[in-house]
């Protein structure tokens, strides 16, 4: 039984710096709830020996073949939720730390540009799905991707360090058709602290 990590905060916490408390609230209980449940659903009586979603993933392919699209959705609708909640924090904003900085300023030679770069990524996305910042498997090279959906970077060997979630859910009640705003805001309530934890943590 997988289970999602829940924000720590209050559901109040963003509402001048990013989302209102509605969003933040049917996000986490409705949506993210939802994957986790749809998930172990669809893992009911399918043996397997990983202790992880994100190793899940990783093997996707060994699903069986009637339940792994339900897999593919609903864990990485598990795990990437729980990367998103993970790394914002009201008091969060401000430059990358630590080796994220060392390689943001190698892979991009500055901060704004890869704000830039993922910016548009989020910005441009037709329909839903998530923007990446994320290191491939030999923690070297960062990439910012678009992904369609729930498509994990797992799946793709490449593990998470930022995720933002463009799916309308995410941001409608708030910013309503001005995803651009949303994107924007973002960038005020990342926590950079955490992001340089959990690159070290993939070490
Ligand atoms: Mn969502």
């Amino acid at each position: 039984m997988f289970k999602r990590k829940p924000y720590s905060g209050s559901y109040d916490d963003f509402k001048d710096v990013f989302i209102d408390a509605k969003t933040m609230e049917i996000h986490q209980e409705k949506h993210h709830q939802g994957y986790q449940d749809k998930l172990n659903k669809a893992l009911e009586g399918i043996d397997h020996n990983y202790a992880t979603i994100e190793e899940v993933l990783m093997n996707i392919l060994e699903i069986p073949e009637d339940k792994r699209t339900a897999v593919f959705n609903n864990g990485g609708g598990l795990v990437n939720h729980n990367t998103l909640f993970d790394i914002i924090s009201p008091k969060g904003g401000g430059n990358p730390v630590g080796e994220v900085m060392e390689m943001v300023q190698d892979t991009f030679e500055s901060f704004d540009n890869l704000k830039k770069e993922f910016n548009t990524a989020a910005k441009t996305l037709f329909g839903s799905g998530w923007a990446w910042l994320s290191i491939d498997e030999n923690n070297q090279n960062l990439h910012i991707t678009a992904l369609p959906n729930q498509e994990s970077p797992w799946v793709s060997n490449h593990k998470p360090l930022v995720g933002l979630d463009v799916w309308e859910h995410a941001y409608y009640l708030h910013y309503q058709n001005r995803r651009a705003d949303y994107v924007d805001a973002f960038w005020n309530v990342i926590d950079w602290e955490k992001v340089e934890e959990i690159y070290q943590s993939y070490k």
